[in-house]
């Protein structure tokens, strides 16, 4: 089975949950990129809003601000350095944010609101032959998290994120050009977080790829009472990473590269 493919987080945010901060300088994100491509980062995914729970939403105004002077530099020095392979994402839930990212380089629109937040993201990326990366959320990020309750949390998630699917087809978006997620700690508890990451064969089993975001969240802290740091959660991203790749999940969303390029490169040594 092919192990799936490192997406690395580059958070351009003074308040983002991990690394919140430590992107702000353009040269400084730069050169994290270069060095997360360098570990083995397939993808690069930028973002200038935090969508943390109870983070206040950013306009598109101020996520430009945040993300354009990483990404007029980014492209060119990846190539520079020889990370042609390497593609670039936009965090975003906004078109006008999407599309100055597109100008800039990037091909993949990673939006956590399923294309829901903004009418104009869907056609943007169909008419940009972008893909799309549909994940869902209940609710937004300021209340998420406030006691959220589900029928059946896989089915549920399940039949939306092939009804976001459906309707990023109808905007024109290739169907090999749509990725689900069923987005990890966003309106969730531990048990829904548990339940998604066992169902995940069968979100797999639609036939989209799947992309897992559980590194360094919440969900990691919560099993073994510990770790409000999130920095110290390495053990329990790089466990959730071995799953998603026995599950069949094409792409991980991860903070540091090296455990997670390491867990897989053993598993599929393993395998013979
Ligand atoms: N999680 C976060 C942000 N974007 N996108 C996808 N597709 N899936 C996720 O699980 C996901 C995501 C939150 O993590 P992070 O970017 O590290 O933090 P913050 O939102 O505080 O910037």
């Amino acid at each position: 089975m092919p192990a799936p493919a490192l997406m690395a987080i580059l958070n351009a945010t003074p308040d983002s949950f991990s690394d919140g901060g430590l992107h702000l300088d353009p040269g400084a994100a730069v050169d994290h990129a270069l060095q997360m491509a360098q570990e083995g980062a397939a993808w690069i995914d930028v973002g200038g809003e935090s969508t943390r729970p109870g983070a206040a939403r950013v306009s598109a105004k101020e996520q430009i601000a945040r993300v354009a002077p990483v990404l007029t530099c980014l492209r060119l020095a990846l190539d520079t350095a020889g990370f042609q392979r390497v593609g670039l994402s936009i965090d975003t839930t906004q078109a006008q944010v999407a599309q100055v990212a597109l100008d800039l380089g990037a091909t993949l629109i990673n939006d956590v609101s399923a294309g829901e937040d903004d009418p104009a993201l869907l056609p943007l990326a169909a008419q940009a032959g972008a893909t799309v990366c549909l994940m869902h959320k209940r609710g937004q990020p300021a209340s998420m998290q406030a006691a959220p309750v589900y029928g059946d949390v896989v089915a549920e998630v399940k039949a939306y994120l092939l009804d976001r699917a459906h309707a990023a087809e109808q905007a024109g978006v290739a169907r090999d050009k749509i990725w689900l997620d069923p987005g990890i700690g966003f309106g969730k508890t531990l048990a829904h977080n548990l339940a998604l990451m066992r169902a995940l064969p069968e979100l797999v089993a639609t036939g989209f790829p799947v992309l897992l975001g559980a590194s360094r969240k919440k969900w990691i802290a919560e099993l073994e009472g510990d770790a409000p740091d999130p920095h110290n959660r390495v053990g329990g991203s790089v466990a959730s990473t071995l799953w998603a790749a026995q599950c069949g999940v094409a792409v991980v969303r991860v903070h540091e590269m090296v455990p997670h390029r390491q867990v897989l490169a053993t598993w599929q040594a393993l395998q013979g």
